[in-house]
């Protein structure tokens, strides 16, 4: 049931991605089938939650309660745990800015001895492009536009990870500014 929902909701996810950045390529950790699945599944069942079915509050579907709800306000995450622990972690990014703008939470691994400081430099330097510096985990989760929300579901390791946003949308409405990892969107976390 769910891998039908995969083949059908999943290319579209994609290929608007796709559309808002031609250029940039996807470079994630291949992880084992069934997470993606369960990525899939847990971000639709959150989108039929959030669309729809709010009369119903005894759904035998199952609720997701998230470990952490991180939200961004003036080109910052907020509420991102320092630590999470390794396993399974469902975390939402809800997008709380006050004028209309698109953001992303994209987790990444730091290298050894890398910091978000780092992170922000290279988004200063080299723009856009800088996000395939680093090594995507867990993949691209896709945007959140002013007041909306979606739910991340990580498998991770015990290491040194940040969340990052390089969409370019600027406050005035342009679509075109420095990706927003170099304006301080990036947040460091360890995973124990
Ligand atoms: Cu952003």
């Amino acid at each position: 049931m769910w891998l039908a929902a995969d083949r059908l909701w999943a290319p579209s996810w994609r290929e608007a991605r796709d559309e808002g950045k031609g250029f940039r390529m996807t470079r994630s950790v291949s992880v084992g089938a069934g997470v993606r699945v369960a990525v899939v599944a847990a971000v639709f069942v959150f989108a039929l939650a959030m669309t729809g079915c709010s009369s119903s509050s005894s759904s035998s579907g199952g609720a997701i309660t998230p470990n952490a709800t991180i939200y961004v306000q003036n080109f910052q995450y907020h509420n991102v745990p320092a630590t999470l622990p390794s396993g399974i972690v469902t975390l939402l990014f809800q997008n709380q800015e006050t004028f209309p703008i698109t953001h992303e939470m994209i987790p990444i691994q730091l290298p050894t001895g890398k910091t978000a400081q780092d992170v922000i430099n290279e988004a200063k330097a080299k723009g856009p492009a800088s996000e395939d510096e680093w090594l995507h985990i867990g993949g691209d989760f896709g945007t959140a536009d002013t007041g909306a929300g979606l739910v991340e579901v990580l498998n991770l390791p015990p290491g040194n990870y940040a969340f990052a946003c390089w969409q370019t949308g600027t406050q005035s409405g342009g679509t075109n500014g420095p990706p927003h990892a170099a304006k301080g969107m990036v947040a460091e976390f360890t995973v124990s």
